[in-house]
């Protein structure tokens, strides 16, 4: 699908189609949310001007959240928020051969004074907590999705109290 046209709140931008397998945890979350993403390949390297416009015009597109993930030296979250006031939360991945992500990881989240980048563990617990956050955020502004959220924490609690209560 050609999710180009697609209007959503959110959107996921991955570095590379080699980030999509971490990645895919975020989606998946945010459609249990009822949220279908935009879903983009970008590069701040390897397409440096599409990502300066997909930025510029991301709000005038109807996004309200960028959840930004790539390896390596990964410049993409701190190059989107450069040129957006929208949120940009940003998710280090751990590249085959690299050190274990720590790279991508102060890459991300060691942003200059006011240009925040809302980082993420690295990998697929970053990759939710992406997804989960970004629902927060628009929660500010969407009762559904904060009555969605309460509901998620509670089955959450749920969980871990039946895990317990489990154990012998
Ligand atoms: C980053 O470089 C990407 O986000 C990816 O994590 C890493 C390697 O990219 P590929 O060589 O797999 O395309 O820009």
């Amino acid at each position: 699908m050609n999710s180009k046209k697609k209007i959503s709140p959110v959107a996921v931008v991955i570095g590379s189609d080699s980030d999509l397998a971490v990645m895919q945890s975020c989606i998946d979350q945010l459609k249990d949310f009822g949220i279908d993403p935009v879903v983009r390949i970008i590069s701040a390297h390897r397409t440096p001007q599409i990502a300066a416009d997909f930025a510029a015009g991301a709000a005038e597109s109807g996004i309200e959240v960028i959840i930004a993930a790539a390896g390596m030296a990964a410049h993409l979250a701190g190059a989107l928020a450069a040129r957006t006031t929208l949120p940009v939360i940003g998710v280090p991945i751990a590249a085959f051969g690299g050190p274990a992500g720590l790279d991508a990881l102060l890459s991300t989240v060691q942003m200059p004074p006011g240009v925040p980048v809302a980082t993420v563990a690295i990998g697929k617990a970053g990759a939710k907590n992406a997804a989960v956050l970004a629902v927060q955020i628009l929660a500010l502004g969407h009762k559904d999705l904060a009555v969605k959220l309460a509901d998620f924490k509670k089955a959450q609690t749920q969980k871990v109290i039946q895990k317990d209560s489990s154990l012998s």
